[in-house]
């Protein structure tokens, strides 16, 4: 009797779970005030359905992006790599925008989907992992997303990298490939980093790869680096007089 209800709710869960996942696509949409969250969910899946899994490019969420505009603030905007709890406590407690806190961004974070080749259904199971092939939807999305946040940056940026691993400024991440490259000078005055300091520490402000960052910047935007212990950054999430940046 229990293998039979095991294989029961397996049954179940594998036919249920892309119900479920429009489901939580929707109520985060309403959650988030989005309007229109049909037209949006209609944009997002035809990006993937019908599709190879590894054969998605980020171009695919062109019309996603197209329904749903990202709408960011200038000199509130926070990029992060490695350092994602953090960055969300600090944007949510000082009103500054990741892309996480964006429409596209609260809907999909931590979700995983996929389509396949004949079938109009969205998978949540059996999806290729990120680094399984380039073209998978998520990071496709990642990658799109993030790009179109990029785009988005103006004024002071603010950006949290983790002083607890050796390349902070971690070439293939997406802040790397993708974000920083998108910074134009016209836009972006300046763009400060809150190194993530703490007693596992590898780094500091003198990393090489801060320097490639620092390089990788337009001429004419002005870059800085804080080296900011984590003790004091919780400070700045729960004391609102401590002195603080304005996005840490
Ligand atoms: O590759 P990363 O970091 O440098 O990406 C972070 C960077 C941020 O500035 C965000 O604007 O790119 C954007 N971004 C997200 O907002 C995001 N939310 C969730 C990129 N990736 C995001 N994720 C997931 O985290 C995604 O599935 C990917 O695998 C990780 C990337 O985290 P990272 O390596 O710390």
């Amino acid at each position: 009797a229990v293998v039979l209800l095991l294989i029961i709710a397996i049954v179940l869960a594998v036919i249920l779970s892309p119900k479920d996942f429009k489901s939580t696509f929707m109520q985060r949409c309403k959650n988030f005030n989005g309007n229109n969250c049909a037209a949006i969910w209609d944009a997002f899946q035809k990006a993937y359905v019908n599709r190879d899994q590894c054969d998605v490019p980020p171009e695919a969420y062109d019309s996603l992006i197209e329904a749903a505009p990202l709408e960011t603030s200038c000199n509130r905007m926070m990029f992060w790599s490695k350092t994602k709890d953090v960055a969300q406590d600090l944007a949510a407690k000082k009103n500054c925008s990741t892309l996480e806190r964006t429409l596209l961004g609260s809907i999909l974070d931590g979700l995983t989907w996929c389509g396949k080749r004949g079938s109009n259904e969205t998978l949540t199971e059996g999806c290729p992992k990120w680094d399984d092939c380039v073209k998978n939807p998520v990071r496709s999305f990642w990658n799109r997303v993030s790009a179109a946040f990029g785009d988005a940056a103006c004024g002071d940026v603010t950006v949290m990298l983790n002083a607890s691993i050796p390349t902070p400024f971690d070439p293939k991440s997406i802040f790397a490939t993708v974000e920083v490259k998108r910074f134009k000078s016209s836009k972006v005055k300046k763009v400060t980093v809150v190194l993530v300091t703490d007693m596992n520490s590898v780094t500091n402000c003198k990393n090489k790869s801060l320097q490639d960052l620092q390089n990788m910047l337009d001429k004419g935007i002005i870059y800085s680096c804080l080296e900011v212990q984590k003790s004091r950054i919780q400070e700045c999430i729960s004391d609102q007089n401590k002195s603080c940046g304005s996005c840490w």
